[in-house]
């Protein structure tokens, strides 16, 4: 099936499914060429890209909610959720809709705006998708955006969703292409394009974005955000997330990415996706306030917002909702 997501990568003869078009807006060659800037140069083309696109000093709150936690069958090295591992998380089975919405409740209560659902499903079963459903209307009649991530989607679940009302499909690409074996095997990279397209075709607004610090290189980095900018049209909405390490994991123990080199990701993504939402995604808790404020300065314009990501601590609300006020920043409610 034709879908309206069009995607790039490195190393491509036109016979094979990643070819580049000859008109790529940014190839991995160019993309790499800007995290090889110097750090002050590459800050300020990412500032002046932000300013001619955003209030420079607004960010946009999402709060998470894992609403299906643990057992779940893929093997994505750095998942503490993924039953293939032995992290220690109890699994637990679909919430009740009425937890749920108690919590988009105290989320919209804290000044969140958009209230995120996130299942650790391969993907959903039919039996799934009708409670989920409800959760998204329910959230939605409370006056927040709602976004869900439930793992890969047919067509018809994705316009199923659209229909309810969702807004946002989180899906993320995760990694470049050529990094993707080395962290997951139950699942293929066009897998995710797949349910991109679907995601897309269905109307619904992309949330898409990948995790930095899994062990792979500048070039790797490169060809992820390449591959985010390239797809067509670009994701409303970037996450960045810089991996949590987890034990038991595989991924438990790898070098940590160099702050500098997140904050240049960060800044990358902004000058590639100029008009996209790129948020500070997971990571933040190891993060202290300063680094924070360089990835605001490199133009990340969300984060999650809210004490827990789905099963790893995120900073307390009341220190974030302190950091902005000292930042002289403001929410988006
Ligand atoms: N199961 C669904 C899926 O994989 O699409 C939805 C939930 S999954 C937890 C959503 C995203 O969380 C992953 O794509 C990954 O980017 C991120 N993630 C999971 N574990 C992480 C970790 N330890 N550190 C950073 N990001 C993580
Ligand atoms: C995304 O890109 N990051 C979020 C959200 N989308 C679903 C998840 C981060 C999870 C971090 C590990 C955890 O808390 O389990
Ligand atoms: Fe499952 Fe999603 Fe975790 Fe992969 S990232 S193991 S699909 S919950």
């Amino acid at each position: 099936m034709e879908h309206s997501i069009s995607f790039i990568d490195r190393k491509a003869t036109a016979s094979q499914q990643h070819a580049i078009p000859a008109d790529a807006a940014w190839t991995i060659d160019s993309v790499a060429a800007l995290f090889e800037l110097p750090f002050n140069d590459l800050l300020f083309r990412a500032q002046q890209v932000h300013r001619g696109n955003f209030d420079a000093n607004t960010v946009q709150l999402s709060t998470l909610l894992s609403i299906k936690t643990g057992g779940c069958e893929e093997d994505c090295g750095y998942c503490p959720q993924s039953a293939h591992h032995d992290t220690g998380l109890k699994a637990s089975k679909l919430m009740a809709l009425d937890e749920v919405l108690a919590a988009a409740q105290a989320a919209k209560d804290h000044g969140a705006t958009r209230f995120c659902m996130g299942a650790a499903w391969r993907n959903p079963k039919e039996r799934h998708l009708e409670p989920v459903i409800e959760m998204v209307r329910g959230v939605k009649a409370l006056g927040l955006e709602t976004c869900v991530t439930l793992g890969m989607l047919e067509a018809e679940q994705a316009q199923r969703l659209a229909d309810a009302g969702l807004d946002y499909y989180n899906h993320n690409l995760d990694s470049a292409p050529e990094f993707y074996d080395k962290i997951i095997t139950t699942r293929t990279h066009q897998d995710r394009l797949d349910t991109l397209g679907h995601v897309r075709d269905a109307g619904l607004h992309v949330c898409c974005g990948g995790i930095v610090g899994m062990g792979e290189s500048r070039l790797e980095r490169a060809g992820l955000i390449a591959q985010l900018a390239n797809l067509d049209p670009c994701p409303e909405s970037v996450p960045i997330n810089n991996l949590v390490q987890v034990e038991g994991t595989p991924l438990a123990g790898t070098e940590p990415l160099d702050p500098f080199e997140f904050v240049r990701t960060i800044a990358v993504a902004r000058i590639t996706m100029p008009k996209s939402m790129v948020r500070l995604s997971a990571g933040r808790e190891q993060m202290d306030e300063a680094l924070q404020s360089l990835c605001f300065l490199a133009g990340a314009n969300s984060i999650f917002y809210g004490d827990r990501l789905l099963t790893t601590a995120n900073p307390q609300a009341a220190k974030d909702r302190a950091l902005l006020a000292r930042l002289g920043m403001r929410s988006d409610a």
